[in-house]
């Protein structure tokens, strides 16, 4: 693992601190910070009740639930897990995947966030046509996720740089909360670290963390982590570094949300290698992507299997993994960083 340490880290604790960056019916210039900066924070773009209707529902239907999810941090299905102060520890991974049976109006307030028309409006500005959610998250307890482009994992098919994500504050989120930080500019001063030789993702994820943090220090990008009240959404390419700090307040927890975005007509490419064609299903202004879907029962059969077995399924998932990276059949090279 690499050690958090951001010498160059800008937290500030509260709003009035902050810079005060933009509100919807400031989309023009949004639209310029993000192209500028690489990122963009929206304030107040969710109302409070959709926040606080997806917290509900996470008490009633996940919080107690047994059912393994699949998870961020390693992609396996586990049960949950919670810190000492009771927060989610290993957080959710593609919420509309859930099984709509055990999860419904989680998965269905959820989505309600990461499709609301507001949404539509600033990722079809940013992506420059109509969009399509392909991949979801929610956070509870601080995560410290590694530096990294999203663009290593997926981006799309038409050109790299063409995704874009939004981080979702379900509640105002304390700086000692593990808060999400992006590096300014890093879209166009951070070299691109690829998913190929030694920082393949098959066998050199810890090499490509490392690769990474070395590409933002030699940039000498500064680090942001802004603060975010409930309902504010952070916007961010696929080309930006980011990632999450260590939670330094064990006591405070960060609800988020977060998804990934497609132009509608884009495919996902996966690992820098294949595209991944994805069954969608539409949502308020959106179609909603779909990977694992737990309403089939084959894929909940699958996801038994990797329960039971995580270890044999993690060798086998590698060795694919391996495969595709190591076959590429061309996708890579004809896919031009713009
Ligand atoms: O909030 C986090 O810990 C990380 C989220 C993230 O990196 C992502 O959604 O791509």
């Amino acid at each position: 693992m690499v050690a958090q340490s951001y010498a160059n880290l800008e937290l500030p604790e509260t709003l009035e601190v902050d810079r005060h960056y933009y509100e919807l019916q400031q989309l023009d210039q949004a639209l310029r910070y993000y192209s500028d900066e690489g990122y963009v924070v929206i304030r107040r773009l969710i109302p409070d009740e959709l926040c606080d209707r997806v917290r509900a529902a996470f008490e009633q239907e996940v919080r107690r639930s047994s059912t393994p999810i699949l998870r961020q941090k390693n992609m396996r299905y586990e049960q949950n897990r919670f810190t000492s102060a009771g927060f989610l520890e290993n957080p959710i991974f593609n919420i509309q995947d859930l099984h709509t049976k055990t999860f419904g109006a989680f998965k269905s307030r959820a989505l309600d966030v990461l499709t609301h028309s507001r949404v539509a409006e600033v990722t079809e500005a940013i992506l420059g046509g109509p969009v399509k959610m392909v991949q979801s998250m929610f956070f509870e307890a601080a995560a410290g996720t590694w530096a990294h482009q999203d663009s290593y994992y997926q981006d799309s098919s038409a050109g790299l740089g063409r995704m874009a994500a939004g981080w979702y504050a379900l509640e105002d989120i304390d700086a000692g909360a593990g808060r999400f930080f992006v590096c300014p500019q890093s879209h166009r001063r951070v070299e691109l670290v690829k998913n190929e030789g030694p920082n393949n993702f098959a066998s050199g994820h810890e090499r490509y963390k490392e690769a990474m943090a070395e590409a933002i220090e030699r940039a000498q990008c500064r680090i942001v982590a802004p603060f975010m009240g409930k309902g504010d959404v952070l916007f961010w390419s696929s080309l930006t570094a980011h990632g999450s700090l260590e939670g330094a307040n064990p006591a405070v927890s960060r609800a988020s949300l977060t998804a990934h975005y497609l132009r509608a007509s884009d495919q996902m490419l996966q690992f820098h290698s294949r595209i991944r064609h994805q069954r969608t299903q539409p949502r308020n202004k959106m179609e909603v992507a779909l990977l694992h879907d737990q309403d089939s029962l084959m894929n909940r059969a699958i996801s038994g299997v990797s329960f039971a077995f995580p270890e044999s399924v993690e060798q086998v998932r590698r060795l694919a993994m391996w495969a595709v990276i190591h076959a590429k059949n061309g996708v890579a090279a004809s896919a031009r960083r713009n």
